[in-house]
């Protein structure tokens, strides 16, 4: 299929063994989920396997980019958690020459998520946080949720992940409080 496997090698050369089974979870339950959903499985796939893509990359290369290319420079007030998705997909275009939006910003969005998400964005989203490998308290609830109701399963792992962060007195990036503020408080 289209080239998954080229895609899959170069994916595997640039991170941990771990990780790589990390993605292919991923892959898995994201394509699940645009069968179930009616999304692109193919674009499921690309964004999964592409998601984390730039995770192990050095601190230094994200701080480069975002003063080259044109970011709001308060990024770099945040690390690699906030920085392998948002700045990563400008790397998974540039070096995996993956040019389709919709997959380069479901893999912006893929930590933080945002107010406005595409279906897509939704199924990346909530397959990084229940693909198989995951085992954490509240798992199984987010699993069950995904399979019922997409919207209410990003809700549920927005606020929970906002739990844990304040739990952990971590800074909180501002594209989180508004996901939290859209998908947990209300649409309204
Ligand atoms: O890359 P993964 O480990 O598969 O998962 P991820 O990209 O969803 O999340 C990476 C980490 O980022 C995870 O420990 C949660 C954390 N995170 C999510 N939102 C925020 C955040 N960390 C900080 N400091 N601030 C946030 O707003
Ligand atoms: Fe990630
Ligand atoms: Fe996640
Ligand atoms: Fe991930």
């Amino acid at each position: 299929t289209f080239k998954r496997e080229e895609l899959m090698q170069k994916v595997q050369m640039h991170m941990s063994e771990r990780r790589f089974k990390h993605v292919l979870g991923v892959e898995e339950t994201a394509i699940a989920l645009a069968a179930k959903y009616g999304a692109s499985e193919e674009k499921a796939s690309i964004a999964a396997l592409t998601h984390d893509y730039a995770k192990e990359r050095p601190n230094e290369e994200f701080e480069m980019i975002i003063l080259r290319d044109g970011y709001d420079q308060d990024l770099l007030n945040y690390g690699n958690a906030i920085w392998h998705g948002l700045v990563g997909a400008s790397m998974v275009q540039r070096e995996l020459g993956i040019n389709d939006e919709e997959i380069l910003e479901a893999i912006r969005l893929h930590t933080t998520g945002g107010a406005k998400m595409s279906l897509l964005d939704k199924i990346i989203y909530v397959a990084d946080y229940i693909e198989p490998g995951r085992d954490f308290p509240g798992v199984k609830e987010a699993r069950e949720l995904a399979l019922v109701d997409l919207d209410e399963a990003v809700a549920y792992e927005t606020k929970h992940t906002l739990q844990h962060l304040i739990e952990k007195e971590q800074k909180i990036y501002p594209k989180t409080i508004e996901t939290y503020n859209y998908w947990v408080v209300g649409k309204a």
